[in-house]
């Protein structure tokens, strides 16, 4: 038995996928894609096959569970994998609620097409939080403000969103029509992986039903007294398209917290972290120190006071949520290990 290259890589398989195999894996096993968590489990497909699975997680951190969007390698004729396949990108924020847990959006995508509309979801804070998302997976960002056939000045969102995220793809689209094939053909070809992020509403499924040529997902009405969506959409799938590409639907979401993007961040913001390299304090705060260039830059007009406050904020927010986290899986690991310790004290009386 042999992999079958051509009809893996209809799924987005890789040839540096297939260098990630030992010979016995090549000659054994099947690699198949996630393309669906559901609570029940996980769906996966690949040449010939297309079944539900339980869930699979790799080791005991919650990041080595199977999400979208990943590989497993099955073993044999088996439906159990053997193990996870390494992830090229990542997408994960900090879990909504109290919890100090992550939340994996999904894996292995090339291309995210961050998702909001010319109305009052359109938000510059939010979108920085979305780039930073897709900087530190290293995805390619693509801002899609939908319903702009609903705005009498759906230009001005654009202008908005090109002016405040400098260096981005914008385009502004009706998710409804048959036109939005051909706006998004520049950004991705057959073989890639695409996936939708935004807030609940702002018309994520109904662009996946658009791109199928059938409505295949359920999608609802918006409230109108605040553009606010129903969340709608409840699980994670990945949907192939007629180009050959693949698409992940998500459900809306509330709020994103990231963690572990400190990278990412600083790629959203590389104007300001190019600019506080030339304070004189290698620690300033860009509060008023003497020789701040943060501060320069704001008073020759050349920065926004608004974008270094957003960048603040996220920066602060981050390093909390990475350091709670980081603090939870220390514990979790103490805990783990008094466990064992236990059980083989146990075994030992016994
Ligand atoms: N006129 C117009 N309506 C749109 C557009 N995009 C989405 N809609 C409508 O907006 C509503 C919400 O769309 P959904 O596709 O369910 O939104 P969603 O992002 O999937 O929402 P969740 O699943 O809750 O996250 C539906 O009634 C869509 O028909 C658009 O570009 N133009
Ligand atoms: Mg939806
Ligand atoms: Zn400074």
């Amino acid at each position: 038995m042999t992999l079958q290259l051509a009809e893996l890589a209809a799924f987005g398989w890789q040839n540096s996928d297939t260098a990630e195999l030992s010979a016995d894996e090549i000659e054994t096993c099947r690699p198949v894609r996630v393309v669906a968590v559901e609570r029940s489990g996980l769906r996966i497909a690949g040449p010939g096959i297309d079944t539900g699975i339980p869930p699979f997680r790799s080791g005991e951190d919650e990041e080595g569970a199977a999400t979208v969007g990943d590989w497993l390698l099955l073993d044999g004729e088996a439906l159990r994998p053997r193990r996870l396949l390494p992830r090229k990108s990542l997408l994960k924020r900090r879990a909504p609620g109290t919890g100090r847990q992550i939340q994996l959006i999904a894996a292995n995508v090339d291309v995210l097409f961050i998702v909001t509309s010319c109305n009052q979801d359109f938000n510059i804070a939010r979108l920085e939080r979305y780039l930073a998302l897709a900087r530190e997976a290293g995805a390619l960002p693509v801002i899609l403000l939908t319903k702009a056939d609903l705005a009498d000045d759906a230009g001005t969102y654009a202008s908005a969103a090109a002016d405040g995220l400098p260096g981005v793809f914008v385009a502004a689209i009706d998710a409804r029509s048959a036109a939005v094939g051909g706006q998004l053909l520049p950004y991705w070809r057959a073989g890639q992986t695409a996936a939708l992020v935004g807030s609940s509403g702002v018309g994520k499924s109904t662009l996946v039903n658009t791109l199928l040529g059938r409505d295949e997902i359920a999608t609802a009405g918006i409230r109108e007294d605040d553009d606010k969506g129903r969340h709608t959409t409840t699980s994670r799938a990945l949907y192939r398209l007629a180009n050959g590409a693949w698409l992940v639907d998500t459900p809306g979401m509330r709020e994103l917290q990231l963690t572990d993007a400190e990278f990412g961040i600083s790629a959203v913001f590389e104007d300001i972290v190019a600019l506080a390299g030339d304070c004189r304090f290698g620690d300033c705060r860009h509060e008023g120190e003497p020789g701040c260039a943060v501060r320069a830059a704001i008073e020759a007009g050349d920065l926004d006071p608004a974008r270094l406050a957003r960048w603040q904020k996220l920066h602060r927010e981050e390093t909390h949520n990475s350091a709670s986290l980081a603090e939870r899986r220390a514990k979790d690991r103490k805990f783990g290990k008094m466990v064992k310790r236990a059980m083989a004290e146990k075994r030992q009386r016994e």
